[in-house]
């Protein structure tokens, strides 16, 4: 009989249990199977389970705190990294953050308490990481940062960031004003839909597209406030941008859900969107190409939401503790009316 035969017998019966060893063991099977399908503790938002499948993981544990369900992009994002986990055979715990940075930090904390192997998340905001990351640091557990960026001077604190250049976004969306304008006298009066405040993509967005209209003084931004990356809120402060009673020209909005959410709101005071009030837009989601391809948007440069693929490899290369470039950007294009129609029937998302 083995040492854990006769510890196993002797515990049993000082306790008084009259168990076949057999039926406990098989107990103690199904047990561990139930464990290993249990869900993840996100400590905040709503979670996820563990979605294993797939092969080839290597039981990795990848704990993935999401910024929320915001928009079209980033419903695409999610589905993206969802997939890709399964398919790569990574256990993803998976948390939404309803847009709130302290249950971003929640998530996180939890994740280090379940000694996941990576952590990667998508910071709502760019400031206020210091602390969680470095508890993560501390824990020995690496951190990759998708899609949008920290303004952390200490980049020790994390692996790599895999996302969009921002600012090159906003420059194509102001280059494609000032050509479409180029003939005309000026004064161009801009409104401007600003993402979530704070956030990488309204910060460089900004920067990118001032830099362009910036150099002709015909161009105005007359109008500009947050409409936090939502058709509701784009919606709202469209409404309220329109009844200022100042003459606006072009919206310039930070995504597509919200010049949807504009166009609602310019239809709805009797003018047409892409003509009287013409709009540029960053995305390219579904939605937002099928209006650019009716002509209620007149361009959009793309931002791709598609990191699943290259996150898990990325988790598996930094759990691996291979060494990865500290930058990796997406390949975007642009599209106009024409393009937009022409490439709709194959777009994934
Ligand atoms: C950009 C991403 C932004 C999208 C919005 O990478 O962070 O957040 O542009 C989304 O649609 O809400």
């Amino acid at each position: 009989m083995s040492t854990f035969d006769t510890v196993w017998e002797t515990s049993l019966e000082e306790e008084g249990f009259v168990l076949s060893k057999k039926r406990v063991v098989a107990m103690l099977a199904v047990g561990l199977l139930a464990l290993a399908g249990c869900g993840s503790d996100d400590g905040g938002g709503s979670s996820s389970g563990a979605s294993s499948g797939g092969g080839g993981g290597d039981n990795i544990t990848l704990g993935f705190a999401q910024v929320g369900a915001e928009s079209g992009w980033r419903t695409a994002n999610t589905k993206s990294i969802q997939d890709s986990a399964k398919e790569a055979g990574i256990d993803l715990k998976f948390s939404d953050a309803q847009q709130k940075q302290e249950n971003q930090i929640k998530a996180i904390r939890s994740y280090i308490q379940q000694k996941v192997d990576v952590i990667a998340f998508s910071p709502v905001v760019e400031s206020g990481w210091d602390a969680v990351l470095n508890e993560a640091k501390r824990a020995n557990i690496p951190v990759i940062l998708t899609d949008r960026a920290v303004d952390s001077q200490d980049k020790s604190l994390y692996k790599t960031f895999l996302g969009s250049d921002f600012v090159k976004e906003g420059h194509e969306a102001g280059a494609w004003v000032v050509n479409e304008y180029k003939d005309a006298p000026g004064p161009v009066n801009i409104a401007e839909l600003q993402g979530t405040t704070g956030s990488a993509p309204a910060i460089d967005r900004k920067e990118g597209f001032t830099a362009e209209i910036s150099k002709d003084p015909k161009f105005k931004i007359t109008q500009s406030q947050t409409g936090e990356f939502t058709r509701a809120k784009g919606k709202e402060v469209m409404e309220a941008f329109l009844k200022s009673g100042k003459k606006i020209d072009l919206l310039f909005a930070h995504n597509d859900d919200m010049a949807l959410g504009a166009i609602e709101a310019i239809e709805g005071a009797g003018l047409k969107p892409g003509k009287d009030i013409k709009i540029v837009s960053i995305d390219a989601v579904h939605d937002g190409m099928q209006a650019l391809a009716d002509g209620k948007i007149n361009f959009i440069a793309e931002c791709s939401p598609l990191l699943g693929p290259q996150l898990m490899d990325l988790v598996k290369k930094v759990k691996a503790g291979e060494s990865v470039p500290a930058r990796i950007e997406t390949e975007e294009t642009t599209f106009d009316q024409a393009a937009a129609t022409a490439a709709l029937p194959d777009r994934k998302y």
